[in-house]
Order: structure tokens, then sequence, then C-alpha cells
């Protein structure tokens, strides 16, 4: 079946999906010379079964909130591959949450568990609850009621979730505790648990400094470094504040950071200190970003414009860029602008944070672009790392695991280069993630039967 067959399917399938649609139509377009190759893939249908969940939950969810009214929100858990592994991918909780983000999550967590190496399928799920403004009570009375029903559907050898937007380590904590009580069972059924209670050390780090160790194997294949290189760095969350820190000790100079109501530019360069007073902001106080130019001199602020046809944080020089906020925030003005003032390397920490008008621009301006679902696959990998902890009983010191880490993403930079020169578009790492994510779970899906 021609790739335009496939997407038209999956149009007809998923109408009012934009997220989902562009997630798989960037995906189909890279793997149709994988399917010219080997046709038995075509004839079984892999790649239009990987476009299908096995399984989408949608459940209602109410609470009671500290006034006494009750709340009703909608919870999602999808189950998209279980070739390789247990389903396994973050929970996101975000008022934009709807099935079309939570679909283009899954496919897109099945690829890059795949690229892990660690057998993991893929899952996504969420609620669209919104945190912000909710108090402590509020927040853990929400995790119990959504817990209630997803402890139906998941289990350590069957789906474990973990955090994403909106999931920090208090909501997996209140998770937690909630499946545990009503399983009794003391199980790794989610992962981004806390130290002492079967949380893996360096798994809250890991999004974040596996995203720079991609770089730093992208920017030696020019025999380059991090190292002196300024860069733009987008949102304030786990990812990013991570991401900060290993540029930070690798001797690069963060300029800038972001959330929903604008950025800050930090032409200085965000020191450690900035970044743990950015940390407590965005951590402890729960704050916005602005308190951080208020706090410190010659920091400028700039709010969010939803009318701007570009976000001017892309529009400032430097060496490398990672969005590290949320879906589509890089469009192809965005990109021209990186690629005008002469960009060289561009990570994904977020996924799918750029158009494909925008990944077209720069692949073309010879920019070195990862992928998410390869340059943030080190927090799932690591979430990986703490399922075989717990499967084991025992942990894994700081160091193991760090090494662990960066050993895995120079694994996945060294597939994705090896997969893109093999189809005949070399340093293509968007290309190369696609194929090799996509040939590991087919070859699954072949011996699994059309199950
Ligand atoms: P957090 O909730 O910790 O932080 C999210 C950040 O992005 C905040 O600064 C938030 O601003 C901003 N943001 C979220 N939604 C929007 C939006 N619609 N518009 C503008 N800004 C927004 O999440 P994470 O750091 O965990 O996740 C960030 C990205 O990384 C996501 O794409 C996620 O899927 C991806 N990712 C996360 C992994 C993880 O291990 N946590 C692993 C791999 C990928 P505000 O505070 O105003 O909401
Ligand atoms: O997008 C992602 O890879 C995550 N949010 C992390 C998933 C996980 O299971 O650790």
């Amino acid at each position: 079946m021609a790739g335009h067959d496939i997407l038209d399917i999956v149009k007809k399938r998923n109408p009012h999906e934009p997220e989902f649609l562009q997630a798989a139509e960037e995906v189909i377009a890279s793997i149709l010379p994988v399917l010219e190759k080997n046709p038995q893939y075509g004839k079984l249908k892999i790649l239009e079964r990987m476009l299908e969940p096995e399984r989408l939950i949608t459940f209602r969810v109410t609470w009671l909130d500290d006034k006494g009214e009750v709340q009703v929100n909608r919870g999602y858990r999808v189950q998209m591959n279980s070739a390789i592994g247990p389903y396994k991918g973050g929970l996101r909780f975000h008022p934009s949450v709807n099935a079309s983000v939570l679909k283009f999550l899954a496919f897109e967590q099945v690829f890059k568990n795949a690229l892990t190496g660690i057998p993991m399928g893929g899952g996504k799920g969420g609620s669209d609850f919104d945190p912000k403004g909710k108090t402590e009570n509020e927040i853990m009375k929400f995790c119990q009621a959504f817990m209630v029903e997803l402890s139906k559907h998941i289990g350590h050898r069957l789906d474990v979730p973990a955090g994403d937007i909106g999931v920090g380590g208090r909501e997996i904590g209140y998770m937690f505790g909630a499946y545990k009580k009503l399983r009794n069972e003391f199980t790794g059924v989610l992962t981004g648990k806390g130290i002492g209670w079967g949380g893996s050390l360096i798994r809250t780090e890991a999004t974040g400094y596996g995203l720079i160790y991609f770089a730093e194997n992208m920017l030696q294949e020019k025999k380059d470094t991090i190292k002196g290189k300024t860069c733009l760095v987008s949102g304030s969350g786990n990812v990013a504040q991570y991401s900060m820190e290993k540029i930070i000790q690798l001797g690069g100079k963060v300029v800038s950071a972001s959330d929903s109501s604008g950025f800050i530019y930090d032409e200085a360069g965000i020191t450690q200190e900035r970044l743990e007073f950015l940390k407590e902001l965005k951590n402890v106080r729960r704050g916005r970003i602005k308190e951080y130019a208020d706090k410190f001199k010659g920091v400028v602020f700039t709010t969010d414009d939803p009318k701007a046809d570009h976000n001017p944080l892309w529009n400032i020089k430097a060496d490398c860029a990672f969005p590290c906020a949320t879906q589509n925030e890089i469009n192809e003005k965005d990109a021209k602008n990186l690629v005008k003032n002469g960009i060289k390397v561009l990570g994904e920490g977020a996924n799918m944070p750029t158009t494909i008008e925008g990944i077209n621009v720069l692949i073309d301006a010879g920019v070195m672009y990862s992928p998410g679902k390869a340059s943030n696959a080190g927090g799932v990998a690591t979430s990986g790392l703490e399922m075989t902890q717990n499967y084991m009983g025992s942990n894994w010191t700081r160091e193991e695991v760090d090494a662990k880490l960066v050993g895995i993403m120079k694994e996945i930079h060294a597939t994705c280069l090896s997969a893109a020169k093999e189809y005949g578009k070399p340093g293509n790492y968007m290309v190369g993630a696609n194929i090799a994510g996509f040939l590991k779970v087919a070859k699954a899906m072949q011996a699994q039967g059309v199950i």
C-alpha cells in the first residue's frame, strides 16, 4: 500500500485529530522506503496496525473540590502497542488534553521506547484536569479519583504509566498511594516514584540530561562540543530544568526559559544559582516565569502573544536550541529565524515541538535536528531502568544509572545514524529514528501473527 493510501485511511478513521495526523504523516513519509524494501510489512499491514491503538480507554473522573462542589473531568489511557513489551508512557494533566493529543503522544512513544533497547511497548494517558490554581488537597483528591478507574487497566507487567506535563513526583506519589490501597499490592506500577519507595536515582534528571548527552553526540560528529555554546531552552518544567543543568555542567551558556505566559532572556546566562531559584519558583511555589526577570537585573521578560505568527524566543541569536515545553512551539517562521541566526543544533526535549514545515526548513538548511522520539528518550529509558530495579528488588547508585543513561543515548544516536545511512539519508536523525523504531516493532508484530 502506498503512503498516501495509508495516510488517507488514517485521516478517514481519525477526522478532527490534527496532532495525531501530524505525527502519523511524518512517520509514514519516512517508512515508505522500508515498505518498498520489505514488502511483507505492507502485506501484513504493519504500519496501518501501528496507527490504530490496541485499546483506548476513556473514563469519567468525579471529585469534590475544597468548596464541596462536584467536579467532572475526563480521563484517558491509550494503549498503543504491546508488541515488544508492556505498555509504557506518561500521564499528562493539562486542559488541552484530548484523544488526538494522547494518540500522537502514544504513537511517538512506541517508536521512542523501541529505540531505547529496553523491552517496553507504548502508551500514554492523562486528563483535561488543570492543576493550575488547585490546592494541594484538590490535587490529591483528583489523583485519587483518577486512579480509582485507571487502576483497573494498568499493572506492573501490563501497563506502567509515569509523568508528563502537569504530572511530577507529587502526583505520582498520590497516584501510587491510591493504587496500592485499591489493589493491596506494592509493585512498580508507576515510574518516577520517590527515592526510598521504589524510585530510581536520576529519573528526575533523565530526560533533560539525556537530551544534552544526545546533543553532545551530534556535535561530536562534527568534532565539536556544547562547551562555550549559547543555548536557547523553552519551558521551565522538568525537562527544561535538567537540560539547563546539564548544559551548565558541560560549560554551555543558557540564555532563555519560558512558561505558558511568556519567556525570559538572560543575556548573561542562567547560572546554577539562578537555576536553583527557577526550580524553587516552579516546583515549590509554582509561580510564573516573570518572577525570574523581576528578581535578577538585566533579564527581559516578554509576554506570550498567541496571535503572533512567530515566537520571538526563537529569534534570539544562539548556537543550539532545545524546545522543552510542548507540541508545535516552533513553526516554519521560527525555524527560518533560527536558521537565519546560524543555529547549529536543534534537539527536541518536548514531544513534537516542531511542525513538519519547521522540520523541513531545519533539515534543508543542514541543521543537526533530532526528533523528540530519539533525543528525549532518556526519560522513558530511565523509567525502564526503574522497572528493572523494581523487578530485581534492589537499587543502582546514581553513578551507575547515569552511566547507563549515557550509554543508552549514545546507542540511540548511533542507531539513528546507521538506519538513516542505510536508507540513503545520511545524517537525517528523523528518518533514522522512524525507521529504526519501526523495524524493531514490525519484526515483533510479524513474529506474533495477525492479532
Ligand atoms: P512540566 O509540566 O514539568 O513542564 C511543562 C513546561 O512547558 C512548563 O514550563 C509549562 O508552562 C510549559 N507548557 C506546557 N504546556 C504549554 C502550552 N500549551 N503552551 C506553552 N507552554 C506550555 O512538563 P515536562 O517538562 O515533563 O514536559 C515538557 C515536554 O517534554 C512535554 O512535551 C513532554 O511530553 C515532554 N517529555 C517529558 C518527559 C518527562 O520525563 N517528563 C519525557 C519525554 C518528553 P506552565 O507552567 O505555564 O504550564
Ligand atoms: O514522553 C515521555 O517519554 C514521557 N513522558 C516519559 C514516559 C515514561 O514512561 O517515563
